[in-house]
């Protein structure tokens, strides 16, 4: 083992200064000083000078926005929606929301009356406004080299294609269609072409296995699958052909028949080494350009559902959570203006995959809908170095930056030479999205990344909610690393107690919403009443969130976690996000996560489990400096009674850590992890229970 004293300063220097000599910042006009609430690392509010196009340059200037959308939704939102081509108006009472069950069916319903198309908006209507020539996808292939740029003209004519395609087999208006893809321009190409023609996408993430795709294909009663021969990740090939064959037998196992399934040939998987089913299969390559390049639009009701996108709960089977056409059109654009300060041209880049809903919003609607240029990456962060963002954001000269914590850790645990051999003077915002981010990863983004010269946006927000909820805007007020700081327009959040209590000014609790934005999830596919249960039913009257959260005495919220996650030690609660960020404040340790188990003094125990940089060894020195770590900086109550060292953390391929797995390890009921599948890494698993009690 080193040296503690090796260990402890690893921090870069830079860090050092802002975290120690950043002065406490006024916040508010009434003066608070903030800090953030994620403990673990002392985070003050950080100063980025930065001017917004979009105005908003104050907290002032927010507030006065903010308050008029609280006071006034309806014509607040109607307001920013007419930059937009709607076919028929909406009425002028066109909005309402029901969150109180015992009031009858919970729903909300934007732009009441009107009639529109988001394909119409994305697209044609920057070619009418004399922008059709003008790149919007920037696409960068997994190998150095292959890259493709489309104009909107471009992707206008690819997207009628595919829609004629769709159209000839029988797809229209409220049928669905399952999308099975690799990141190429065709994926958001066939998103774009089902909404053209009215028709729902239910995008599957590339890296789900057959199982789970037979299992929403069949919930979805998609006729109709879009796939590729393979996909590139790193040196990696994906089957994906492959692994739809299997889905769509699954799915005729379980009652369900899969009619047609378009193709893609992709250079991993050339044409030769597909299975083919004759009469089911297309290649998109044969198929697609003997279509129509026109295509008339299919106007639908502002509430006409545009998508669904599964998601994975606490209990039961993932659900398709469903948004409509209207509201989500105007959040998913307005969030990505403000919030990105993005205009007409900006070269912008969210790294999200488009089988999650950060790349549904802000990847393929958002900016499209904004007439921006984004980049859209078929590779991995770290291949063939880790170098390759930055090299990206040098080609392109990448203006707007958005990811999750996990890269930015992943990132920072290499060689920062990594990150300065590129020139990263185009980038003016950062966006971090998906779990809370701890200060220390927060700085060395700010600082080495941004050069300490671009505000970080990190936003909160989820799959039900559409769109970025709670979020900082550029240049309005000051960042506070670990903090997604105040609510967007149009968003009321609620601190509640256990018993749904609201709890007024410097709080900490539920984080609960009550009152609608346009992009509030309408309903789960197929069940309403699960819909009602799953978010309406824990606090009645508010959106519950599932997740805890804290607000200062200015307004600030700061996410603490998932409240199925919130462990409860001798009463007092701990986030787990706190103690994590505690234990990655420690110079040795890069990653770690935190689960609650049954302990029979304290109620609840904190076992840890911790990634250790390379080059360190697992030691009880470090196992008790750790501890201690933990200690100064959240209190005794928190330091966590179990380190089990760990190779790696179980994560879902967007980033998230499955604590499930392990809840359960550390009770060695190493029988009962359930499906490891969808695990970016499933051999994880072993290595970490190899480990247990070392
Ligand atoms: C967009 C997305 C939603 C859950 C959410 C919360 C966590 C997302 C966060 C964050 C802290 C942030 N989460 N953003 N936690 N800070 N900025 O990730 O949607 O995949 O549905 O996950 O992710 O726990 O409830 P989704």
């Amino acid at each position: 083992a080193k040296a503690l004293s090796q260990l402890r300063p690893r921090q870069p220097p830079i860090l050092r200064r802002h975290v120690v000599r950043a002065a406490p910042i006024h916040v508010s006009s009434v003066g608070a000083r903030a800090t953030s609430a994620v403990q673990g690392e002392v985070a003050r509010a950080v100063p980025v000078e930065y001017h917004a196009r979009t105005g908003i340059n104050s907290r002032a200037d927010y507030e006065t926005l903010y308050n008029r959308s609280i006071q006034d939704p309806a014509g607040f939102w109607a307001d920013l929606a007419r930059q937009f081509h709607w076919e028929k108006p909406w009425r002028k009472d066109h909005m309402s929301f029901n969150f109180d069950r015992r009031k009858g069916q919970v729903s909300t319903t934007f732009f009441d009356g009107a009639r529109t198309n988001i394909c119409y908006n994305a697209v044609d209507r920057h070619i009418e406004q004399g922008r059709g020539s003008q790149p919007c996808f920037l696409w960068e292939g997994n190998d150095i080299g292959e890259d493709r740029v489309m104009t909107f003209s471009d992707v206008r004519d690819e997207v009628s294609r595919v829609a004629n395609w769709l159209k000839s087999v029988g797809i229209g208006k409220g049928d669905s269609v399952a999308i099975y893809m690799p990141m190429v321009c065709e994926l958001p190409i066939a998103m774009l072409a089902c909404a053209r023609i009215g028709a729902v996408h239910s995008v599957v993430f590339g890296g789900f296995s057959a199982e789970s795709l037979s299992q929403r294909i069949a919930d979805a009663k998609s006729k109709v699958v879009i796939t590729a021969s393979g996909g590139a990740r790193a040196k990696k090939v994906v089957p994906l052909k492959q692994i739809a064959d299997k889905a769509v037998q699954l799915a005729a196992g379980s009652g369900f028949q899969v009619e047609n399934v378009l193709v893609y040939e992709h250079k991993s998987v050339p044409k030769g080494e597909c299975a083919w089913t004759e009469g089911r299969d297309t290649w998109y390559q044969d198929a697609i350009p003997q279509q129509d390049r026109h295509c008339p639009v299919e106007w639908v009701d502002s509430e006409h559902p545009l998508f669904l996108l599964y998601t994975s709960g606490s209990t039961g089977n993932p659900k398709g959570v469903v948004h409509s056409t209207g509201g989500y059109m105007v959040s998913a654009a307005t969030t990505t203006r403000y919030i990105f300060d993005l205009q007409p041209g900006d070269v912008y880049w969210c790294t999200a995959d488009c089988g999650w809903i950060t790349g549904h919003s802000y990847l393929a609607y958002g900016p499209l809908l904004c007439g921006a240029q984004s980049v859209i990456f078929e590779g991995v962060p770290n291949y063939p170095t880790p170098a390759r963002c930055w090299q990206v954001v040098e080609k392109y000269k990448v203006r707007q930056f958005y990811t999750a914590p996990t890269l930015v850790r992943s990132l920072e645990a290499q060689d920062n030479k990594f990150v300065t051999q590129h020139d990263r003077s185009s980038l003016r915002i950062l966006g971090t999205v998906g779990e809370p981010i701890n200060p220390r990863a927060w700085m060395w983004f700010f600082e080495t990344v941004g050069e300490g010269r671009c505000p970080i946006v990190d936003t909160w927000w989820q799959t039900e909610t559409g769109a970025a909820m709670i979020t900082p805007l550029p240049g309005a007020w000051p960042c506070l690393p670990g903090s997604a700081t105040l609510p967007f327009f149009g968003v009321l959040p609620v601190i509640l107690d256990d018993k749904g209590k609201e709890l007024d000014g410097e709080a900490e609790g539920i984080l609960g919403m009550k009152q609608a934005w346009p992009s509030t999830i309408r309903t789960v596919k197929g069940d309403h009443k699960r819909f009602e249960e799953t978010y309406f039913s824990a606090f009645p009257g508010y959106y519950f969130t599932g997740d805890g959260c804290k607000r200062s005495a200015d307004g600030q919220y700061t996410i603490t976690g998932r409240v199925d996650d919130v462990i409860n030690v001798s009463g007092h609660r701990v986030g787990t996000a706190e103690v994590e960020a505690a234990l990655a404040s420690h110079g040795a340790c890069i990653e770690a996560a935190v689960v609650g188990f049954d302990h029979d003094i304290k109620g609840q125990g904190i076992y840890a489990y911790v990634t250790l940089h390379d080059g360190n060894d697992f030691s009880e020195d470090i196992r008790k400096d750790l501890v201690k770590t933990v200690r100064e900086q959240i209190g005794a109550f928190a330091a966590p009674d179990v380190i089990h060292w760990a190779p790696g953390l179980p994560k879902t391929r967007s980033g998230k850590i499955m604590r499930r797995i392990l809840r359960k390890i550390a009770v060695k009921k190493d029988d009962e992890l359930g499906d490891t599948s969808t695990l970016a890494d499933p051999g994880i698993v072993q290595g970490i229970i190899e480990l247990r009690g070392k």
